[in-house]
């Protein structure tokens, strides 16, 4: 027997292993200085499964001889906003938009005991009951002074200005954003007028997530930021090259996400021009397919767009438009998708949204940072919106219904745009900043964004285990 081979077997004997002798037979007939990786990494493999027989399968499917049927690789699009996008306008667009925002969320947080005994607010200000009464509506203006707080609601039947006095509740308070849309308990009081005294936000149920039935993994991925000069490039050749290599794990990967900046876009910001590499929409897009054939075909890629990327600008947005790169679209196992939109996994149901919004939410509320975009990303849960403030940084469509608006509670959450890679969890809700591809640019420099660039976020959709893959400094590490 040769000299690594007795290694690799002593390897995982030691280890408590059997080697079943069809097992054995291919590992004969493998190059004698990959046995100690192959072995090692299939012991690893099958420790985390405590299964402790290496048989003829595994080895048929560690080194691509034999697919892994049972993995199931089934991505279905449950929502993408491309075909609803109407493009109402002006001050009636609006009024439509944000009702349809209110009757959403009204009906959402109808569920809620409370909820019983809602009121309209012309009502509740007429009544000026001092036992109290639950009112709803968007938060129009929130204002802090000496040791008040006083926020103002507003549904379709008027307006009421409400005062906080308590500490913990003005807390609350303080976080939440404008135009969200909240519930409260309201009391009259003769000296002050209508007091706070509770706030319920909309928020989502504690549930366990949906799973899914076999190991397969899925990518994500976002602001790729291909044809700008701080693209990644290399980094993110060798991750893609590592998808078609013989780790156990990059051969359950099934599915890819890319969650919008796929590309660095024309004109975006002034002078970008300087920071390209490749000039057009159209050279952008073909450098993107180029790296997205080199993905192997039986991975399903789902690419949405961000604020980078050709369609419009304002959400919710289109998919990328066909006309740059009909490559992309005519790709079999690729689903091109609006901004937001949500998929169904393996029956795992994944929202995905660019994050846009986290710029204005950062701005505006205190205790939240863009190195830590997850905390924001719990904000939008609990607000049941993906991009509550209207008219600031974050244009918003005037479509006539509300399609930001949180109807369905996902088991995973995938956002982008602040390229920092952050995972969390939120009431068994996967959280997933994925981060970016893209290096530092002289703009987040001079503002003092530091990003962390060239983390791949794998998911094993049956345990919902996290892994990185860090291409920026080539180590692999086990986050949760
Ligand atoms: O945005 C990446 C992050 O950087 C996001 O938080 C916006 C911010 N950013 C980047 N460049 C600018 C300019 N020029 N103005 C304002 N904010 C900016 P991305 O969408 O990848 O550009
Ligand atoms: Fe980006
Ligand atoms: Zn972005």
């Amino acid at each position: 027997m040769k000299k690594e081979m007795s290694l690799a077997l002593d390897y995982a004997l030691t280890r408590g292993f059997q080697i079943h002798p069809g097992a054995f037979e291919i590992l004969e007939s493998v190059d004698a200085e990959k046995l100690e990786k192959i072995i090692k990494e299939i012991v690893r493999e099958k420790t985390r499964q405590k299964l402790f027989q290496i048989n003829q399968d595994d080895l048929e499917v560690y080194l691509g001889i034999k697919d892994d049927p049972m993995l199931l690789a089934e991505a279905v699009v449950l929502f993408d906003p491309t075909s609803k996008i109407t493009t109402g306008e002006g001050v009636k667009g609006y009024n439509a938009l944000f009702s349809s925002r209110f009757n959403k969320l009204k009906r959402i947080i109808s569920d809620r005991p409370e909820a019983k005994m809602l009121r309209g607010i012309s009502a509740s200000r007429d009544e000026k009951s001092e036992k109290g009464v639950h009112v709803c509506g968007l938060v129009t203006s929130r204002s802090s002074e000496r040791s008040i707080t006083k926020v103002v609601l507003e549904d379709p039947s008027g307006t009421i200005e409400g005062i906080i006095f308590d500490a913990e509740l003005q807390k609350t308070a303080g976080a939440l954003l404008i135009d969200q849309f909240v519930m409260a308990r309201v009391v009259f009081d003769k000296n002050s007028g209508f007091i706070i005294r509770e706030i319920i936000m909309p928020d989502i149920p504690d549930k366990p997530a949906n799973r899914s039935e076999s190991e397969a993994y899925a990518v994500f991925l976002s602001d790729l930021h291909i044809g700008s000069r701080y693209f990644m490039e290399k980094e993110l050749a060798e991750f893609v090259s590592w998808l078609s290599s013989p780790d156990p794990v990059a051969k359950k990967v099934r599915f890819v996400l890319i969650g919008g900046d796929l590309v660095d876009g024309v004109g975006i910001y002034p002078n970008q021009n300087r920071e390209l590499v490749c000039q057009t929409l159209e050279e952008q897009l073909a450098k993107a397919e180029g790296i997205i054939g080199r993905i192997p075909g039986h991975i399903k890629i789902v690419i949405m767009p961000g604020n980078h990327d050709p369609g419009r600008r304002a959400l919710p947005q289109p998919a990328i438009p066909k006309k740059y790169n009909a490559g992309l679209w005519e790709r079999e196992n690729v689903l091109m998708v609006g901004n937001p939109a949500t998929v169904s996994l393996n029956g795992v149901k994944v929202a995905m949204f660019h994050g846009q919004s986290i710029d204005d939410i950062v701005k505006t509320t205190p205790g939240l940072s863009y190195d830590r975009p997850a905390d924001v990303m719990k904000h939008l849960l609990r607000a049941r919106h993906l991009s509550p403030i209207y008219g600031s940084q974050t244009p918003i469509a005037p479509e006539t219904e509300d399609l930001l608006v949180i109807e369905d509670v996902p088991d995973i959450f995938h956002v982008g745009h602040v390229h920092r890679m952050e995972v969390d969890r939120y009431r068994g809700v996967l959280l997933i900043n994925s981060g970016s591809w893209q290096r530092q640019t002289p703009f987040q420099a001079s503002v003092g964004m530091v990003p962390n660039p060239g983390i791949a976020v794998l998911v094993n959709l049956k345990t919902f285990k996290v892994f990185t893959k860090d291409l920026s400094e080539n180590s692999d590490n086990i986050l949760q």
